[in-house]
Formats: C-alpha cells, structure tokens, sequence
C-alpha cells in the first residue's frame, strides 16, 4: 500500500491539537513494531470466507452468484450459500429438506476416495455409497492454500504475521507492519521523544476526522463521544482496516471468493467481528466501542468461554450475559472460579485478550480414517482401505513436498477399532532414502498385520491411518549415513512397535493421573486447542483439514442459520476444549467420557473417540506443552492463545510420561 491511498480527511487547527495530548507514548509506538501483545496501539484482524465450501464449489463450478448451492455429505449439508440460505437452509437440513425449500438449489456432495480407486473424484453417486466412499477435503484444502497464499502476498514479508485458525480463517498481527505505514504517514512520530523519555505521549494525530469508507463501524460506548479527535488507536485501526480491506479485494480479484473481516485490538474482538456482519463485509471494533459491543453478547459465544469453562461461569452466577456479568467483582470471579480463571473471565468480559498471533502454517501430522458402517470383517477389505488412506496421505505429503524431500513424516499410525477396543500400532518410517507410496503402504500393512496376529479383531468399526513428526528434510547429497536407520528405527521396525490394547473405561493408571492433573490444573484444564470433534460438526479442525473423515451432524449446532456462531466450532486454538472427566452429560445420548459431548448412537460415540485419539497424536508430535508467559492487565494469566504459541497451552491429562519407541498409548474414557 502506498501513502498516497491513505484515507484520513480533514484537519483540527494544528494549535489546537498541539495542546491536546494523547493517550499513547512513544514507548507504546514502539511496542508496535514487536508485536507487544500488551501494546495499546496492537491492531488484530481476523478474515474468516463465507459459506467456504459452498463458495469452493460455486467457484469450482463456475455457477452465478445467486444461485442457491449447499454443499452436500452424504444426506447432510456442511456448507449452504447466501443465496440458499434465504430460503431457510441451514447445515440443520437434510438434503431433502433442503431440496423441498428451494427446488432449483444445487446441491454438490464432496469429493470422495473409492474403495478400489486410487484417486479422489466428484462422483454422482457418493451419496448412496457411504459404504465404499471416504470424504476428500482435498479441494477446500487446496482453495484454503491459495487464499492463504494470497493473503501473504499482500503483506510485506518482513512485516507480517499471519496465524491460520482454521481451513477458511486466519488471524494478521498487523501492528508491525501498521506501525511501519504511521512512520510513512506520521513523519513526526519518527522524531525521538521529548528528553529522550519513552513514557512522554505522543502528539496527537494531525487529522481530526477518519475515513471508514464500507466499514461497519461499531458504535463508540456511551461515553465516548463520537466528535472525539481521533487518537492513535484509531488511527492504527483505520490503517489496518485498509489493509485487510486491500486482502480481501485481492482475494475476491485473485480467486473470487468473498469474506469477512473484523478489524480490533485482539483476537477474541477481531473474532467477533469477522462474524458480526456477513457476508462479504468488514466491521471495525474501536476501542472506544469495545464496551458497547461486548454488552450485547451472550460471553458464551466468546473465545474460549463456549465449552465448559462458560456453562460453568453462568452456573455460578446464574446468567449468561456479558452486561449482568460485568457488575460482578473480581474477587467475586476469583473466589467462584479460582484466582487465574477469575481474573482471566474478568478481562475476557472486558474485551482483554492479550493471546499472540502464531503463525503456524506448518502441518504437524496427516490422518486418514474411515468410520464403518456396516463394519468389515475381513483383512482384504481392512488392506483395500489402507490404500486409499495412503493414496489420501501421499498426495497431502506430495504438496508438502515429499518429492523434492523438504519435508516427510517420521512416524507412520495405523488405528483400529473393534467394539469397544482399539489397538494401534506405530513405528518409524525410515529416513534417508526417497519416500514412496509403496514403502508408506507396505508399512502401513505391516501395521495391519501386526494387529491382526492379536486375533478377535473383527469386525472392525473404524480404521485410521496418520503420519506424523514432520521434519525438513536433507536436499541434496547425503552422506552414507543418512541412510542408514538409526538405532531406534531399525530396532522399532525389526522387534515391531509396541503397542497397548486398552478398554474402555479399564481404569488404568494413567486416568488417575489424569484426573489428578486437571483437578489441579485451574483455568488451564478448560483450554485446549479446540477442535471440536467432527462428529459435533467441526468445520475445520486440523484434523478435518488435515483428511479425518467428515462425519456430517449429528448433534445441534449453535445457530439456525448455517452459520454455527461467532465461537464457532473452527476455531482450532481456541474455546473451552471441554475435556475434564467429570461433565455432565445431556440425558439419553451416549456421553464421551473424554470430553463429555453427548452423542446421538455408539457409532457415533466411537466416531467421536476415534477423532481424540487422533488429536492425541497431533499433540504428541507437537511434544511438551507448558504455558506462554502471558500477562493479563490484572494479573498474570496462564492462559495464553492454547496451543498456538507452541508451547501455550495447558498439560494435556492423561499422557504416560513415557512410552515406548513405537509405542502409541491410548487415552480413551
Ligand atoms: N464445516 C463443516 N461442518 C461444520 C461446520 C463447518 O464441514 N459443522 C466446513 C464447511 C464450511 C467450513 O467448514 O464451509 C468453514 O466453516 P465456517 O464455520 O466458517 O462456516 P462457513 O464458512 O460455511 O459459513 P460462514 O459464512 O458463516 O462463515
Ligand atoms: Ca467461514
Ligand atoms: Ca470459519
């Protein structure tokens, strides 16, 4: 962006001005430039597509824009248009139903992997083969990758910091580059400060009126005038503001697909408003609007406050409104919910999120799985699924870069469910030499194999296949050693993995501990990366993106309209990850232990269980997990943007502190 597009009209008589000071110092200037998560000038954009699925196949498709589409999974929908969507329909209809409302919709199915074919292919007929089809997220995935490709290119490489939350969502820090375009703009912010004293305040902008252009602007809180000289915050934001209007004007020209943004001073207010106003707009939260527009949420749609942690806040005080909470105290909130989870909703209500943008783009591990229905029962069709997991996985590892060997998995999972058990078996995949779909499969069916010697394994109701422990590889020559296997390696793959074989509900050690560890954990335990299960209609989770079998609806989502709410479910790092042992359970479902989501059938349920496991991999490839050194403007918090900072996020429960080489430790109920 050049200084000659900026925005800002009008002028205050410069005396007058001049006499006038600003909130902000030229300390917090300069916290800018360092992404300071406490900075009061940090400006938080989040850009989330509209009706992404629905808007991949209209494009795909090349149909008109007012033409109604859904976006179709075997009986269900998981994706409905605007355009649909004035008819009624909404990720709540059936198929049918939907077709009932609006007879001229279109109603596309997901690509789908063939039992027998190597290849993923719309397919007329997926609907009815549940039996022999696997979703492919294949083309939303791709889509996902040149958006986000977009989006990077518009952003001065030094100057940018872009977190992808979702398969259609990205949180930008643009405080850096911001701070950059004010310096260019605002020559008189690069003089030093009065006396060499960082903590003087800065002059106060030199333009009196701000240009919002089709911005939805939230109004300002009652006690901020709406004639107010604009101060930097709102100068910062107005910038930012530009800026993502630019992303998604080029995204829009680049690729056709439209999306909104919410431009704030964090992620939890950015959040909330990419979803404030949809489709295809923007909303601007200033600071001196954030009391005005939080006052009207439930904070049960807020960032981390949908799970458990929310249901319960508003058991304690009997109330889910933002409003009725804020006369609480903080000493009231401590001593109900414990000191850190106290100060932490104290701030959340009052729109403090200090959680950093991580730019994390890197896939950690790849899941390929398939629910049953019927089960199978015979190792020939268990080995017809591996191909098409491995098919699935190797042209994932293909994008990464598997061919030109810059990035490659070290561990191969094969995950199987009988009944109540599951089994799985793990073990290295040997480094150093090209890695082929051959050798993947063939590992893939040693691991098969392994578990079928065990015997009583049929009929199977789910089978998943990960690859994980990415790690760049070596271009280039190599010297002999790599490729050698290293000692690990070669023993895992001559002895074969270990591997346990746990019922359900067995009890073992280990769920002791868990108990024990969340019992102490305080607010942590209420944050885990949230990815909410696929069975519960997660959109976008890592795994979902990363190939776990969509599993359709099963249960209610929040909201009616297809959009499933601003704490939607494809927040990958945030919400409340309700995961403690003890929830309750919503009467006659069948309730995950784990987490307490109830489910509707024990197909279902094990669908559900199977997604954890899988998530249980993800974590352990992203190893240790301790908390980020947040601070919170009362006091310190241990909460951080879970996950996302690498290592911010809680102790995951029910982790063995030590398994085996090879060795996969399941943590069901
Ligand atoms: N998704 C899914 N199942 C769900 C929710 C979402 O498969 N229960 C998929 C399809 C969505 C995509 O994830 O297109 C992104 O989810 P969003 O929650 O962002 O919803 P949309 O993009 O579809 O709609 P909106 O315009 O409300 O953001
Ligand atoms: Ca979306
Ligand atoms: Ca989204």
């Amino acid at each position: 962006m050049s200084s000659s597009q900026h925005s800002f009209r009008g002028s205050s008589p410069a005396i007058a001005l001049a006499q006038r000071r600003s909130r902000f110092t030229y300390r917090n200037l300069t916290q800018m430039a360092s992404y300071n998560t406490a900075c009061p000038l940090r400006v938080v954009a989040h850009v989330d597509l509209d009706c992404f699925y629905a808007q991949a196949e209209m494009v795909r498709l090349g149909v008109p824009e007012d033409q109604p589409l859904a976006v179709q999974q075997w009986q269900g929908l998981i994706a409905v248009n605007y355009p649909a969507r004035a008819y009624g329909i909404g990720r709540m209809c059936t198929a049918t139903e939907a077709r009932r409302l609006c007879p001229s919709l279109i109603s596309q199915h997901v690509a789908t992997w063939r039992e027998g074919d190597d290849k993923w292919a719309y397919r007329p007929d997926a609907a009815e083969n549940i039996a022999t089809d696997k979703v492919s997220l294949d083309p939303y995935r791709l889509e996902s990758r040149r958006i986000l490709a977009v989006i990077k290119e518009h952003l001065p490489s030094h100057l940018q910091k872009v977190e992808k939350a979702g398969i259609d969502e990205v949180f930008l820090d643009l405080s850096a580059h911001v701070h950059a375009v004010l310096l260019e703009r605002f020559p008189e912010l690069a003089d030093p400060p009065p006396h060499g004293d960082s903590s003087e305040p800065l002059p106060m902008p030199s333009i009196s009126a701000l240009d919002w252009q089709a911005d939805a602007l939230v109004d300002l809180d009652d006690d901020h005038a709406e004639f107010d000289d604009p101060d930097w915050d709102d100068v910062a934001i107005l910038v930012a503001s530009e800026i993502v209007r630019n992303i998604r004007a080029a995204i829009r020209e680049k690729l056709r697909y439209t999306c909104a943004g919410g431009i704030a001073r964090n992620k939890l207010l950015s959040k909330l408003g990419s979803a404030y106003k949809k489709p295809n707009q923007q909303t601007v939260i200033r600071n001196g609007a954030v009391r005005h527009f939080l006052s009207g949420f439930k904070f049960t749609k807020f960032r981390n406050l949908g799970g458990k942690l929310g249901e319960q806040v508003s058991q304690a005080f009997s109330t889910e409104s933002v409003q009725e909470l804020l006369a609480v105290s903080v000493e009231q909130l401590k001593l109900k919910l414990g000191d850190d989870t106290g100060v932490w909703v104290y701030n959340t209500l009052r729109g403090i999120d200090t959680s950093e943008v991580n730019p994390r783009t890197q896939i950690k591990s790849m899941l390929s799985a398939k629910s049953f229905r019927p089960s199978i029962g015979t190792v020939d069709q268990a080995r017809g699924w591996l191909m098409i997991f491995v098919a699935d996985i190797y042209a994932r590892l293909v994008e990464e870069g598997v061919l030109e060997n810059k990035r490659r998995p070290k561990t191969i999972n094969l995950h199987h469910r009988h009944g109540t058990q599951t089994r799985s078996r793990q073990s290295p995949i040997p480094q150093g030499r090209f890695l082929d779909e051959e050798t993947l499969l063939g590992l893939a069916k040693t691991l098969l194999n392994q578990i079928v010697q065990e015997g009583h394994i049929w009929p199977c109701s789910n089978l998943s296949l990960s690859v994980g422990g990415f790690e760049d590889g070596i271009s280039g020559n190599m010297g002999i050693d790599g490729f050698l296997l290293k000692g690990d390696e070669a023993q895992a793959l001559n002895i074969g993995p270990r591997a346990r074989v746990e019922a359900e509900g067995s009890g073992l050690p280990h769920q002791a501990e868990k108990r024990r560890r969340m019992d102490d954990g305080g607010i942590q335990r209420f944050f885990t990366k949230k990815e909410t299960p696929p069975s519960l209609g997660s959109s976008d989770s890592v795994l979902r993106e990363n190939g776990g079998e969509t599993l359709g609806r099963r249960c209610r989502e929040v909201g009616s309209d297809g959009n499933d709410g601003v704490d939607g479910p494809s927040i990958p790092d945030e919400g409340a990850g309700a995961q403690a042992n003890d929830q309750k359970t919503a009467a006659g479902g069948h309730p995950c232990a784990r987490c307490g989501a109830c489910l509707e059938d024990s197909e279902a349920l094990q669908s559900h269980q199977d997604w954890h496991f899988a998530k249980d991999l993800q974590e352990k490839e992203r190893g240790g997990l301790a908390f980020g050194n947040q601070t919170s403007v009362i006091a310190a918090s241990p909460h951080s943007g879970p996950w996302k900072t690498g290592p911010a996020g809680p102790k995951r429960p029910g982790r063995p502190k030590k398994t085996e080489p090879g060795q996969q430790k399941l943590t069901f109920g």
